[in-house]
């Protein structure tokens, strides 16, 4: 099989953009108001269409989606350790760590990489808090099984859900499960408002509290009752969260399209293996496209199949590689912690491009790089093209 350089990188993602006369038409009356920020009109109707979007009465809009999890964290008022895993972005971690909680690691399932719901009891102390869970690259976490074992010790669910924009489980939207849901909307996102992020949540009295929080504890002009800090978003992020939502749906089908290529073809090889997630009732939004590539079964390791995609110019990530507890800035604090299956995971997983606008082709001739470097295939393998 003969395969070209590619003539322009592909990157892991590629932030998604309306028409720009739709964005200009959105932000003229920013110019006609001089309104830009602290919520404006549009911050106003973004919120409303997220309300409706997420099926909940409690949305509340930050800057970005780290600052919404600092936020969440400072409203629900959690002390000593929060159970979480260490599969996911360094945000979650850091958000923890920076409000004085001390982390305290779960391993995932090998399945669909989330928090092992079964590990996470073993784990609770006096001292525990919360559970602090990632939908990670948009597969629902056992969120029914979290629930019942943060009722039953009566701690805080917290879910980190930047990854699960659109997700659907069980026929509800996936932002309905535990006290409080996180949503990013990060350019690299399936759904951005440039950045952004909201909170999804149950409880009518966090409103307010949330509101507080995001505006320096402000009450009114002469009462601050809270310290906080700024984490309000402006009116041309709301404006571009608006005129995605109008293309989110396609987006997502899109990418359907694209993941099903992936899938039929890379299922194929010896040693690359697909996640697979056990919530059979979700909707899905096709955020990212992890493989995991055991090096016994493929022959090269992941590292190896990282730069050969490199040298035709595909540029996958190693999300997320290290683990947060093992990066350099929490110095080995966390070595000791039992986490085999997210250690195996993190040397092993590459996360494939995929974003709406990318060519069936270019998803085919990754699939096509990736079977051309595996040192084992079985000579009845059906390679296109060969
Ligand atoms: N929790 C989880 C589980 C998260 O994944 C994240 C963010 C958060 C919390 C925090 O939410 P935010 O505060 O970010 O809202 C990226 C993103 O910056 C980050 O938002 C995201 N997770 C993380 C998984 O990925 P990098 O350092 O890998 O991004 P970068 O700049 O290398 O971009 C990746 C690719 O995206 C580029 O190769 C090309 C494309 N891109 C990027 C940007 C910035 C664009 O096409 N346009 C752009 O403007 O972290």
């Amino acid at each position: 099989m003969h395969l070209n350089k590619l003539s322009s990188p592909i990157l892991v993602t590629q932030a998604v953009l309306p028409s720009y006369q739709s964005y200009i038409d959105k932000i003229k009356q920013i110019w006609d108001t001089h309104w830009l920020t602290n919520q404006g009109a549009l911050h106003q109707e973004f919120q409303n269409e997220l309300k409706n979007f997420f099926d909940s009465d409690h949305v509340t809009l930050c800057v970005n989606g780290h600052l919404a999890l600092d936020l969440a964290i400072k409203a629900l008022r959690l002390k000593g350790e929060v159970i979480t895993t260490p599969f996911t972005f360094v945000s979650t971690t850091h958000a923890l760590t920076m409000n004085n909680l001390r982390p305290v690691f779960c391993d995932i399932k090998s399945t669909d990489y989330t928090i092992d719901e079964e590990k996470v009891e073993a784990l609770i102390t006096p001292e525990t808090s919360a559970i602090l869970a990632v939908h990670v690259y948009g597969f629902p976490c056992a969120v029914e099984k979290l629930e019942s074992i943060a009722k039953r010790h009566n701690l805080r669910l917290i879910f980190d859900a930047a990854h699960v924009f659109g997700v659907e489980y069980n026929g509800r939207s996936i932002a309905n499960y535990g006290d409080i849901s996180m949503f990013s909307f990060h350019a690299t996102k399936v759904f951005n408002s440039i950045e952004g992020g909201a909170l999804v949540y149950g409880n009518p009295e966090m409103e307010k509290t949330l509101d507080l929080f995001k505006n320096f504890g402000i009450a009114n002009a002469e009462q601050i009752t809270e310290i906080g800090l700024n984490a309000k978003m402006n009116e041309f992020q709301a404006a571009m969260g608006l005129c995605n939502l109008e293309g989110f749906d396609s987006q997502i089908n899109n990418r359907r399209r694209l993941a099903d290529i992936y899938c039929d073809r890379l299922k194929q090889i010896p040693g690359i293996v697909l996640p697979e997630s056990s919530a059979k009732t979700t909707k899905a939004n096709f955020a990212y496209f992890p493989i995991l590539v055991d090096e016994t079964s493929y022959g090269i390791t992941r590292d190896v199949l990282f730069d050969k995609l490199a040298d035709y110019n595909v540029f996958a990530r190693k999300y997320f590689y290290p683990l947060t507890c093992d990066s350099e800035c929490y110095n080995g604090l966390y070595v000791g912690a039992e986490l085999e299956t997210a250690r195996y995971t993190a040397q092993r997983i590459l996360t494939l491009p995929i974003y709406g606008s990318l060519d069936s082709d270019i998803v085919t001739m990754i699939c096509d790089i990736i079977q051309a470097n595996c040192q084992y295939a079985p000579e009845t393998m059906c390679i296109p093209g060969r």
